[in-house]
């Protein structure tokens, strides 16, 4: 399969925002030199670009302080929520919030984690027909992981970029592995960028 970007592919870009960031409350390592491949990877002819935001109401199900695994992260409207500055976003076409639910978390771009609630991800991206769905950013283990999964379960031939994404708590060979077994594809963002320069 060519790694020649068109129209019919979809660049998902996953929660880049101020609160995964190094020194954030939910820190993702490294999270702040993602925009250094995925500034550039938005110049590419994508058919649509959507970065996503982790938007929660305060007292979210997902935090400490409700028996959830999460310290208080990207509450709704709060600076830490918003999208890192380092992030270009002058061809980020959609911006798509999840998590907005109190009792329910959502780590994926497409539906709740308990699968009942959609965002509609799915359609809009087949409506514009996209083929293809490379995702980034973070967290690898979470919501990148998630979301991939979801879009090949939707029909889509889905990449994620492991350069172009960091991870908070599990390996990420054993996140890849688990997620090629499941269909996903793997190509880093320096290929797909050095292969479109041509
Ligand atoms: C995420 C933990 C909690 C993520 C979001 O973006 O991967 N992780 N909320
Ligand atoms: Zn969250």
């Amino acid at each position: 399969m060519s790694l020649r970007i068109n129209a019919t592919d979809a660049l998902l870009i996953i929660d880049m925002q101020a609160d995964f960031m190094p020194g954030g409350p939910l820190g993702v390592p490294g999270a702040d030199r993602l925009p250094t491949l995925i500034n550039p990877l938005c110049d590419l002819p994508f058919g649509v670009i959507v970065a996503t935001q982790d938007w929660h109401p305060a007292g979210h199900i997902s935090f400490v302080g409700q028996g959830g695994p999460w310290p208080v992260h990207c509450v709704a409207g709060t600076p830490g929520a918003g999208l890192s500055p380092a992030l270009a976003q002058t061809h980020v076409g959609v911006v798509l919030r999840k998590g907005l639910h109190p009792d329910i978390d959502s780590y994926s771009a497409f539906e709740d984690n308990d699968h009942v609630s959609r965002t509609g991800l799915d359609g809009l991206l087949k409506g514009r027909g996209i083929i293809r769905v490379f995702v980034v950013g973070v967290a690898l283990d979470y919501c990148v992981a998630a979301t991939a999964r979801d879009a090949v379960r939707a029909g889509f031939a889905t990449f994620v970029l492991p350069d172009a994404c960091r991870g908070v708590r599990q390996t990420p060979a054993s996140v890849l592995d688990a997620l090629g077994m499941e269909g996903v594809s793997q190509a880093d963002a320096v290929d797909v960028l050095s292969y479109n320069r041509k």
